[in-house]
């Protein structure tokens, strides 16, 4: 998988119109996950509250988007860009990298609901490709 120049393009100007949003949409689609996926609760076990739009959700929301943001920045060579992600999710968190796509799915959900007009069938297949090469590089340091 990899990203044409029209998916960059398409990717850079739909980021261009959310992500002034992109704490709620972060916070959003963290809900979703704990909700519709409960196995992935298991690696915030730690947070005090875990219920939608809590403090922890909220905050965690915002730092995913932050690595949103940087993949963006990086589109060209996102194994490189995110290489200290992928080292920390793997080492340190030791997140299963199957659960990115679930996080995936739920960021696509809440663009879809939030930006309906802005998310054509175009921008919808570009998104999901670049968030297929995000995981990607996020699972690159896991073996
Ligand atoms: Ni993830 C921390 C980005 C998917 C579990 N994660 C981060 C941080 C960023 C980040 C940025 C903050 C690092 C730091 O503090 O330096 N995570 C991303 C991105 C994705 C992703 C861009 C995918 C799109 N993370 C996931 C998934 C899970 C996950 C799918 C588990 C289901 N991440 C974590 C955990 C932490 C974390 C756990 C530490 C949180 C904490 O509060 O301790």
């Amino acid at each position: 998988m990899s990203l044409n120049s029209k998916d960059k393009a398409a990717v850079k100007a739909l980021w261009a119109k959310i992500s002034k949003s992109a704490d709620a949409i972060g916070a959003d689609a963290l809900t979703r996950m704990l909700c519709v996926y409960p196995q992935t609760k298991i690696y915030f076990a730690h947070w005090a509250d875990l219920s939608p739009g809590s403090a922890s959700v909220a905050a965690h929301g915002k730092k995913v988007m932050g690595g949103i943001s940087l993949a963006v920045s990086k589109i060209d060579d996102l194994t490189a860009g995110l290489l200290d992600l992928s080292e920390q999710h793997a080492f340190t968190l030791r997140v299963d990298p199957a659960n990115f796509r679930l996080l995936s799915h739920c960021i696509l959900v809440v663009l879809a609901t939030m930006f309906p007009k802005d998310f054509t069938p175009e921008a919808h297949v570009a998104l999901d490709k670049f968030l297929c090469c995000v995981a990607l590089a996020l699972a690159e340091r896991y073996r």
